[in-house]
């Protein structure tokens, strides 16, 4: 079967809607057609300042979230990044083969570390790219499901396999992004223009806040002075990201939305929107709830799901080492 690899960061009390709707929701159904590896990253997490504790009690919230939301550890390997040893090991070989400049073009790095002083920006940021091109490449993975947000970073991931298989012989599978069409951008409902990001709270809708506080934050997005409630992402950015979140939740298209609220208000549409969420994320919060009661059988999935894929990225670590010129080891 085809391989899928994807991964989420620890570093928030709970995902937020961009990352449902732009990654996690497509990883439960890739389950039947695929053999999947999802990973909790926490080697990612600590490429800003983190705290121990917190940062141990957010992988395990970030795995019960997996879990209730429809992730299988029976047929996918469900890991701790840092429980398998080979993303670390493969990712200093793949930075031995990425230019300085090609990881310096990174948007996501610009990003991020313009919004700190030089010296508090750490090596890790910079290398995270290329990490998480480990994180794919070792699993030989045929599809990554993503937000828009990692198109950039997929497009290296697939230079540096192509480069490793040039130079060393076929070694590594290119993977190709797997980007929902309607949802791979999910925007802030205060700034309708920006992602929705953890890095900016107010406009985040948190899949484990007090629903109430969603539905709260649903009735005061931002829209437009106009009437029409109408898909227009130009002119009307924040309506038509209430209706893309809107219609990914229900299942109802767009045009069908458009048609159900003729001649209605954006109150009506932001109040019916937030009764939508409510629905969706509190029987999500109860399973979220009895998953994290029992720590120390969600640390034995994921032990079992490291294990699981300890099978393929050792294999693949080996072949690596050997093409590049390591004696064999032990
Ligand atoms: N707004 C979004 N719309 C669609 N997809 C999104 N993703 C994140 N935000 C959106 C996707 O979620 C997955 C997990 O991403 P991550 O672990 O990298 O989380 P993150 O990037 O730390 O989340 P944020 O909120 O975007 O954090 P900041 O702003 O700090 O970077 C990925 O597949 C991502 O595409």
């Amino acid at each position: 079967r085809p391989r899928v690899l994807s991964g989420i960061q620890p570093t928030a009390d709970s995902f937020h809607l961009g990352n449902y709707l732009g990654a996690l929701r497509e990883w439960v159904p890739m389950q039947d057609t695929y053999e999947c590896f999802y990973s909790v990253v926490d080697l990612h997490a600590i490429t800003v300042e983190q705290d121990p504790e917190l940062l141990r009690q957010r992988t395990r919230v970030s795995a019960a979230q997996l879990l209730a939301l429809g992730i299988d550890p029976d047929r996918s390997a469900l890991f701790v990044q840092s429980h398998v040893p080979e993303h670390a090991q493969l990712s200093w070989v793949l930075e031995c083969m990425a230019g300085f400049g090609e990881a310096g073009r990174m948007t996501q790095f610009k990003d991020k570390s313009s919004r700190q002083e030089a010296d508090h920006v750490s090596v890790g940021l910079f290398t995270y790219p290329v990490l998480q091109a480990a994180d794919i490449l070792v699993y030989q993975a045929d599809a990554v499901p993503v937000g828009e947000d990692q198109r950039q970073h997929l497009e290296l991931t697939r230079n540096l396999a192509q480069r490793f298989n040039s130079r060393f012989g076929k070694t590594f599978t290119v993977p190709a992004a797997h980007i929902p069409k309607d949802t791979a951008k999910i925007y802030d409902l205060q700034d309708p223009t920006s992602k929705m990001s953890k890095s900016v709270p107010s406009g985040v809708i948190e899949l484990m806040e007090d629903p109430k506080r969603s539905a709260k934050k649903i009735r005061s997005a931002v829209t437009d002075t106009g009437r029409e409630i109408r898909y227009d992402v130009e002119n009307k950015p924040g309506v038509s990201n209430l209706l893309a979140i809107y219609s990914a939740l229900t299942g109802q298209s767009v045009a069908e939305l458009e048609t159900a609220y003729e001649g209605r208000g954006y109150g009506d549409l932001k109040k019916e929107l937030g009764e939508v969420v409510v629905e969706f994320v509190t029987p999500l919060q109860e399973k979220v709830n009895a998953y994290l009661t029992d720590p120390a059988e969600l640390d034995k999935v994921l032990h079992r799901g490291a294990e699981k894929a300890r099978e393929v990225s050792s294999q693949t670590l080996r072949t690596v080492f050997d093409r590049v010129g390591f004696l064999s080891p032990l």
